[in-house]
């Protein structure tokens, strides 16, 4: 690799390669290892990155430095996330550009944008069906459009993030393309069987993302002349990672992009990258091997870029993903968990599963962390929590699915969305809706129900901000934007109602957000969330790692966290008043209000409370 470079830059990429290409070279000969070719095609890997760190642009040579000088940036409570589509937030790149002075106001340190890499023509999940990732999606801009985007953020100390989607590609990807015209090499990027003898072994033991619109795991294409591996929709074919050509052509596609400016990628579906038969194929040692080599390649050629795991898995698969001190893999990973029992807690007004998933949530390595968050454009996904759930005793799949039918709208429920992928209302599987709708303001019709569904919103909100985490916001939450039905006229839509949460973004209600009337949903939702923002960024105790401890003498229906010796948060999932024990004297961080020893909480309050 450092034959390739010039002069200038060898010392400082020696220093690196002495560091993270020995764990790299292991990383490699256990998975490839194997192969004839083995040394060969290192070599030409290791003269790859040679290339892309000599191209790496300056300015992002220097970001490197600073970050590498200070790997625990993002740890920091002044760290917030904002997450959106780039077609409902700006239009295209270029609006969202225009929207940056909004999210600083907001106090956004890193962006998410969802797919805008060129999609697949016709149904593209999104955006996650990559036809290109080279190229921009057309209808959102260009490749210069891109790179004056991350040129502004970064002005603004905002970090791009970007979907990396390397669990598969669209089947009109380059790859795809040429496999269905007869390129052997191109075909053995992609796991294609002859018949159905190894798809039928292998199904035995798979699970299913879209049991309903794209139920198995295998489509039939002609053009092979057999089945494809397609774990999502069937035009997403899984990338055959057991080949090292598919290894080093997706990371050389990752070190392209980020030598455009994207700062942080979002793995997507990283738990499906290895298969094995007579399991679920997923979170296999493999798959964090694969991970903890990209970071490897990370950590050499653009210390400055952070890995963010997507893995919707149970809690105990979850650490994994953030690696350990010794074997680094990625620097954040969604906390899915948390997310989706912070629901829990508001349907069952019940905080048990919540803290039986703190409980299984273990310290993390330095400079790692989790992602928290109260929505996003998928559905909130229950199988999570299986083993959290059935930890009193109680019925895993009943008491999911209950939560499910109640965030459907049944159960005396206050909330409006849809079940995911179910036919069977007493299975659990995912659920839908905006969080405003789902916190019941779509259908308050009085200002105390309004007052109610407000404050459990900002419970959850609550909850992903002072967690110790790199919280982000799903755009419309913070203007409480509720449920969005068009999906249902759009046919390629209708049946995936995950776009019930995929609003345009609405400029009548961003002009009304200072609008702080009785009743004004907007105003409030945005005032009150701004101003848990600023309570965060005061306080070094709410930083993403810094000591928590869940405090067990809290009525069933509050959870009650201590972040280190002088911070202590509770919140009130119940619809009834409950009182703490609290001793001693404290200043209520959100409205500097004085409490002395036991505190009533109002129903679905939230205090942060600072000793003294
Ligand atoms: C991810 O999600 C994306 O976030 C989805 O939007 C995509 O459809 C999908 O990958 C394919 O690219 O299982 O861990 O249950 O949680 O599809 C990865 C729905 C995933 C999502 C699931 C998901």
């Amino acid at each position: 690799m450092l034959a390739v470079l010039p002069e200038e830059l060898r010392p400082q990429a020696a220093q690196r390669l002495a560091a993270c290409e020995p764990v790299l070279r292991r990383l490699l000969a256990g998975l490839y290892g194997g192969h004839a070719d083995f040394d060969a095609w290192l070599g030409e890997l290791m003269a790859s990155l040679g290339a892309l760190y000599a191209a790496r642009p300056a300015g992002l040579r220097a970001l490197d430095e600073q970050r590498a000088a200070q790997p625990d940036w993002f740890l920091s409570q002044r760290m917030l996330g904002y997450c959106a589509y780039v077609q409902n937030f700006g239009g295209d790149l270029n609006g969202v550009a225009e929207r940056i002075p909004y999210l600083q106001e907001l106090g956004v340190t890193y962006l998410h944008l969802l797919p805008f890499l060129r999609a697949r023509a016709g149904e593209n999940d999104g955006g996650f069906a990559v036809s290109s990732f080279d190229d921009v999606e057309p209808a959102l801009g260009t490749n210069a459009d891109l790179d004056a985007l991350t040129t502004r953020l970064r002005a603004a100390g905002i970090s791009l993030c970007s979907d990396f989607i390397l669990n598969h590609v669209a089947d009109d990807h380059a790859w795809a393309l040429a496999a269905k015209a007869g390129d052997a090499a191109a075909r053995a990027k992609f796991l294609v069987y002859p018949d159905r003898e190894m798809p039928d072994r292998y199904e035995l033991t798979l699970g299913q993302v879209f049991p309903q619109v794209a139920p198995g795991n295998f489509v039939p294409v002609d053009a092979l002349g057999g089945w494809v591996w397609s774990t999502f929709y069937p035009y997403q074919w899984d990338l055959n990672y057991a080949n090292p050509a598919v290894f080093s052509e997706m990371a050389a596609t990752l070190l392209r992009l980020a030598n455009r400016g994207i700062e942080v990628f979002r793995l997507d579906s990283t738990a499906f990258l290895w298969k094995r038969e007579g399991t679920n194929s997923m979170n296999q040692p493999e798959a964090h091997q694969i991970l903890q080599a990209l970071r490897a390649i990370v950590d050499i050629v653009a210390p400055g870029v952070l890995l963010k795991a997507e893995a919707i898995v149970p809690t105990r698969e979850l650490p994994a993903y953030l690696g350990s001190a010794d074997a680094r893999e990625c620097h954040i990973a969604y906390h899915s968990s948390l997310m989706a029992a912070g629901w829990v807690a508001l349907s069952e007004q019940n905080t048990g599963v919540m803290r039986e998933v703190i409980r299984n949530t273990p310290a993390l390595p330095p400079a790692a962390t989790w992602l928290s968050y109260v929505r996003c454009h998928d559905d909130i996904g229950w199988n999570v929590l299986r083993a959290e759930a059935a930890a009193d005793g109680s019925d895993a799949n009943a008491r999911l699915a209950r939560a499910s039918r109640f965030f459907a709208g049944a159960e005396g429920s206050y909330a409006s969305g849809a079940v995911f992928q179910s036919t069977d209302p007493n299975a659990a599987h995912g659920s839908n809706g905006s969080a405003a709708s789902l916190v019941g303001l779509e259908r308050a019709d009085s200002d105390e129900e309004r007052e109610l569904a407000m404050r459990r919103l900002l419970l959850l909100h609550g909850v992903a901000l002072s967690f110790g985490a790199l919280p982000v916001l799903y755009m419309g939450d913070e203007l409480a934007m509720e449920n969005d039905y068009s999906y249902l006229d759009r046919p390629q839509h209708a049946m995936d109602s995950r776009w019930l949460q995929r609003p345009l973004f609405d400029d009548a209600r961003w002009q009304q957000r200072y609008d702080i009337d009785a009743g004004a949903n907007v105003g409030r939702m945005y005032q009150s969330l701004i101003r848990l923002v600023r309570a965060r960024r005061q306080h070094d105790a709410l930083a993403a790692n810094a000591p928590r401890t869940l405090l067990a003498d809290a009525p069933d229906s509050v959870l009650a966290l201590a972040r280190g010796e002088r911070l202590i948060t509770l919140f009130n999932f119940s619809g009834a008043p409950q009182t703490y024990p609290l001793q001693g004297r404290w200043t209520d961080c959100l409205d500097r209000g004085i409490v002395d020893g036991a505190l009533t909480l109002a129903p679905y309050a939230m205090h942060w409370l600072e000793r003294g």
